[in-house]
């Protein structure tokens, strides 16, 4: 038997997801299985976009790609595609009041009668630049629990801390297509079996290692980074050999492929500010769509995510539905050690 928290869940070989949520859900007597509905249902969303992006190469050879298909639609770009895959999927289901997507301005409401008692935000292809050149992309999710009045959801459902998400997860496009996603019971990872059409249980109970091997940065931007990063990112590149240090530098210039890697393998990924982009001051990466949701997860696999200036960001606000916030994110003590960087 594995303990997630004191409870006991059993481990079996073969395990799908579905059982798997199930076992978690009965864990639980007084859940409903909204929550799992709703995990059910966006799995059958991961895998209509899995099956679309391992096409993406295709579609120029079949004629497909930014022309008319035969039914005389526009083919899609990816990403609209991803989203619109999610949105139609959830609006109906029964198990959301409200959505928001990083690709859409403004809320997304659910059809009248379908609204149900969690929000849910989401990234639908994070990393979507990467999609020509064959680099693993994926949809980030992250769900809360309804805390307005009334049937219908608002703003204000989808703008709550990182730390009250009932689930997050990510859905990772790549040499697989895997799932990892926590309830609050760990994290646990499922790879894709295309031949089944099914996603088994293939990382259970992933902690991240405790000594890193890897930083993830966009090094290009070093002339623009304040000194606090350069000086923390100095340190990651120091000989250390109690540490292991120097690290090797990995980015891939997907936050899902860069973050799952360094879940797995250990790692510290940083997005922080920096002078560039005058109009971002925050960094780039989003709080609700991709820092909160990876938060979640790290927390729940050992590791630790804070801002550049010290803040957990499971622990902040939200103001507003596309808040950018500075990121540094991987396991424990890299991340606390950054706080002594970013301090003064
Ligand atoms: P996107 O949501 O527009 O795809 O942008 C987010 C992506 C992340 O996946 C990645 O970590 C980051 O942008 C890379 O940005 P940069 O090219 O500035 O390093
Ligand atoms: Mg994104």
């Amino acid at each position: 038997m594995t303990q997630y928290k004191g409870k006991k869940m059993p481990k079996r070989l073969g395990v799908t997801i579905s059982r798997q949520i199930m076992d978690s859900q009965r864990l639980h007597p007084q859940a409903t299985g909204d929550l799992s509905g709703l995990l059910s249902e966006l799995i059958v969303a991961a895998k209509i976009i899995s099956a679309e992006v391992n096409m993406a190469g295709l579609a120029d050879i079949l004629g497909h790609a930014g022309k008319t298909n035969i039914q005389g639609e526009i083919v899609q770009k990816l990403d609209e595609f991803a989203n619109s895959t999610i949105k139609r999927r959830m609006e109906q289901c029964g198990y959301v009041c409200v959505m928001a997507s990083e690709e859409e301005e403004e809320i997304i409401p659910v059809l009248d009668g379908y609204e149900g008692k969690y929000t849910l935000a989401f990234d639908p292809l994070d990393g979507s630049s990467n999609i020509d050149v064959n680099v693993s992309i994926g949809t980030i999710f992250s769900v809360h629990r309804k805390v307005t009045g009334g049937k219908r959801g608002t703003a204000e459902d989808l703008l709550q801390k990182g730390s009250l998400q009932v689930a997050a997860g990510y859905i990772i496009y790549g040499s697989s297509t895997m799932l990892v996603y926590s309830t609050g019971e760990g994290v646990h990872g499922f790879t894709l079996d295309p031949s089944v059409g099914e996603f088994f249980l293939s990382h259970p109970d992933i902690r991240i290692p405790e000594r890193a091997k890897y930083y993830s940065v966009n090094e290009a931007y070093t002339n623009y980074w304040f000194d606090a990063t350069r000086r923390y990112v100095s340190y990651l590149k120091e000989i250390d050999h109690e540490s292991g240090r120097p690290y090797s530098l990995r980015y891939i210039g997907s936050l899902v492929a860069d973050f799952h890697r360094n879940l797995i393998s250990g790692g510290v990924f940083l997005y922080p500010r920096d002078k560039k982009n005058t109009d971002k001051p925050e960094g780039k990466l989003r709080l609700l769509y991709e820092a909160a949701p990876m938060a979640m997860l790290v927390k729940e696999a050992g590791g630790l995510a804070l801002t550049d200036d010290g803040r957990d960001i499971l622990e902040i606000e939200p103001t507003h539905l596309h808040q950018r916030v500075p990121l540094i994110i991987g396991n424990r003590k890299d991340v606390e050690m950054a706080r002594s960087f970013f301090a003064g």
